[in-house]
């Protein structure tokens, strides 16, 4: 095309160029083409202008970079909005006199998805996602998303794609076939093509076939009207509800469908921009929209070094954290040679990670073919020189310090001089294991999460002489894997487990206090927490954390170190695997109290001459986040984490904190200073400063 059909307006952002009788409007916006007040004001400039053109039949919106409009700028939330309001932009799209084609591909989401709705026509690569994802910000669609997507997929896909805010694949969602009755629009994509396809030349090439046989309509979607099907609206919105356990966005989201779907798209979108409003400005959004910035900026490090390219990674050890990390590995499409001290551990581990693959298969995650492609990368072996070709090896061994030494003093002599040598271990000093490797910058930590290949989350762990390249490494093949990865240093329990062990210890406090397992459990589950501490410690088994911490004996100046969890494994209550712990088991399997655990912790209790108090449902909770914030603290003073809020994320993606609290550290800022030091200082007044040490408060203004 030349330059002078290249019309010049002053945005940045955008670009409008003829291409004969078409109009080009090319946002150009990275990284995800938001749409930025720029990005907005261009279209709004660039649509006028072609209306106005009279050699412009047809309007094009396309995008350079990754992907098409990927929704509204998160920069630009928590400011005053500013003009032109999107709900304004996609109406001005559809009220245009010319058909406005969208030219999508990547993930089209939220406002971008919202403005291709608003186009009259729709085609994409068929590789392309597009979704609604606002309910995971605490919001809604806010510019006719809940009104104009009805209008094509139907009400009951529309109330399951809006409540649920996932992505989803162009191809499958064109295949719906709505009841030949509705007088919805068509199907969602005019045209979808091949991925391997010129998107701008195979837009431009539809385009101009529907110029050439006059066939271009303007398809307004908002004329439609809703396709009701057979919806249970009270039903489907208590289900939400049910689900959402807790987040209000989704429940507003459902309402907001029903109680606009008869309405007209100009009554509908203004209700559904009420909500949208109420909900920007809630507490919950404000926490979603930090825990997603938060994520973001965990994932950056300072580090000049370039990460080594991974294909081959070796994995010691199949157990069910090794097999977990290897499922993980082969779904990102890595080679995984996978080693065990003989063949009978070896079959069992591959078995795990075939079983872990039959799963996706039947969850529907993926189809089998897909997951033999993904097996057929596994290699596995006794043979500890079949890993001298991995770039990176981690091992996932018996949790002992001895064995882990030893191991890596055989790697030491396999594998390649830049293989960066990963541990799992949750507790073990790294520095002492890399003390043995004749060159310790190869080694740093992966601490992954059980199970592996579900959790997100990951401890990269920065030992001393960690070198920047190996956690680099690390970072990018985290990244890979899908995994929310945090930097993190070397303490015992890095920052996660530490954090969880300070946690269970205060836990452990108010039930020699007098608070009982039910109430901590039902104080911390009603507040948000995934599941009830005292539960988790039956699941996990309370022998497990018992025997780590025994090998450091009870500090005798706290009362609450555990001692409760020591009296359950001293009488064989050990959690769910022998039927009772601190709950008793049925034979379903389905939790029950049990008098005699909570006699016991009474009877301990007693013993230590513990001071007994009655406890609010609120006390419990404030108790518990206290402790997580102090330990916080610590952990960013002593510099084991770059960002207190990457401790946010290590809960939020560890230990099942509620995603709209934002995390243990956003609570504390919540909380703020004055209230918290406060609270802080009558801890340490009553139990002492070795339990609730000083910690300087104003690190929470930091970042
Ligand atoms: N606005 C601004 N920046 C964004 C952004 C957005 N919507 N989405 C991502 N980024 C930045 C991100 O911060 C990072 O920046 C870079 O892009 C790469 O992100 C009215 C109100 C699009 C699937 O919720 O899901 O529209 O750190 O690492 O893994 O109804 O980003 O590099 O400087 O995640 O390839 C709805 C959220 C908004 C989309 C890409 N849209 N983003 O994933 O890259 S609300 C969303 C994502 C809305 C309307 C409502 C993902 C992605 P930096 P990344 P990725």
């Amino acid at each position: 095309m030349n330059e002078s059909n290249k019309t010049q307006i002053s945005n940045t952002q955008i670009s409008l160029e003829k291409n004969a009788q078409i109009g080009l409007i090319t946002i150009d916006y990275p990284p995800v083409n938001a749409l930025s007040q720029m990005v907005r004001q261009g279209i709004v400039d660039g649509v006028e202008q072609f209306e106005n053109d009279d050699d412009i039949k047809v309007i094009i919106i396309r995008c350079k970079s990754k992907t098409f409009v990927a929704g509204a700028d998160i920069k630009e939330f928590g400011k005053p909005p500013t003009a032109p309001f999107l709900p304004d932009v996609v109406n001005r799209i559809e009220a245009s006199n010319k058909p406005i084609i969208a030219s999508m591909f990547g993930t089209s989401l939220g406002g971008g998805f919202e403005v291709a709705l608003a186009c009259h026509y729709r085609v994409a690569l068929e590789n392309s996602k597009v979704g609604l994802p606002e309910v995971n910000l605490g919001l809604i669609p806010g510019a006719g998303g809940t009104q104009r997507l009805p209008r094509i997929v139907g009400a009951k896909k529309a109330l399951e794609m809006v409540t649920s805010g996932k992505h989803y694949s162009a191809t499958a969602l064109n295949e719906i076939q709505l009841p030949q009755d509705s007088d919805s629009h068509r199907f969602l994509f005019d045209a979808l093509f091949t991925s391997d396809k010129d998107l701008d030349q195979a837009t431009i090439d539809f385009v101009q076939g529907l110029i050439d046989s006059n066939s271009l309509q303007l398809n307004r979607v908002g004329e439609n009207t809703i396709n009701q099907e057979d919806i249970d609206w009270d039903a489907e919105i208590k289900k939400v509800s049910k689900k959402a356990r807790g987040k209000l966005a989704p429940t507003v989201a459902a309402k907001v469908l029903f109680e606009t779907r008869d309405l007209s798209i100009a009554d509908g979108m203004n209700y559904e921009r009420a909500e949208f409003l109420k909900l920007r400005e809630s507490e919950q959004s404000a926490a979603l929209r930090f825990a997603f910035g938060a994520e973001k900026k965990a994932a950056k490090t300072n580090f000049s070094a370039e990460p080594l390219a991974v294909n081959k990674v070796g994995i010691i050890g199949g157990g069910n954290m090794g097999s977990g990390i290897a499922t993980a590995f082969l779904s990102s499409g890595f080679s995984v040679q996978l080693i065990e001290q003989n063949q009978q551990a070896l079959d069992a581990g591959v078995s795990k990670i075939k079983a872990n693959f039959e799963s996706n298969v039947k969850r529907g995650r993926m189809t089998s073919a897909a997951a033999q492609n993904l097996l057929a990368n596994l290699s596995s072996a006794t043979d500890y020189q079949t890993l001298s070709d991995c770039e990176l090896v981690i091992e996932a061994v018996f949790e002992d310090i001895e064995v882990k030494k030893s191991l890596f003093t055989q790697l030491d002599k396999i594998c390649r001089d830049d293989c960066v040598l990963a541990t799992n271990t949750s507790y073990l000093d790294i520095n002492e294991i890399a003390s043995v490797i004749s060159n310790p910058s190869q080694m740093i930590g992966m601490h992954f999460f059980s199970p592996a290949n579900i959790m997100k989350l990951l401890e990269v762990v920065r030992a001393e002489k960690s070198s920047e390249q190996a956690l680099a490494t690390a970072m990018a093949v985290g990244k890979r894997l899908k995994k929310v990865s945090v930097l993190v240093g070397v303490c015992f329990g890095f920052a996660g487990n530490r954090m969880y062990t300070r946690y269970g210890r205060e836990i452990q406090q108010m039930l020699l206090e007098g608070a009982s397992i039910e109430q901590i459990d039902r104080a911390m589950t009603a507040w948000g927490m995934a599941m009830g501490p005292l539960a988790v410690q039956d699941l996990s088994g309370i022998d497990i954390g018992h025997n780590a911490r025994s090998a450091q004996p009870f500090p005798d100046y706290d009362p609450g170190y555990f001692r409760a969890a020591a009296v359950m494994v001293e009488n064989q209550r050990l959690g769910r695997k022998t039927g009772q712990g601190f709950y008793r088991y049925d034979e379903n399997g389905k939790p029950q109290s049990d008098p005699q655990a909570a006699a016991l912790i009474q009877e301990k209790a007693q013993e230590l001459k513990v001071e007994q108090k009655t406890f609010t449902d609120e006390d419990i909770v404030e108790r518990a986040l206290l402790a997580l914030t102090s330990e916080g603290l610590k952990l960013f003073a002593e510099g084991i984490v770059q960002r207190l809020s990457d401790i946010d994320v290590i809960w939020l993606h560890g230990y099942g904190f509620p995603r709209h609290k934002g995390g243990p550290m956003y609570q504390a800022r919540q909380m703020g200073a004055t209230k918290l030091t406060e609270a802080l200082k009558q801890l340490q007044a009553k139990n002492g400063e070795l339990i609730w040490p000083d910690v300087d408060v104003s690190l929470l203004q930091e970042n």
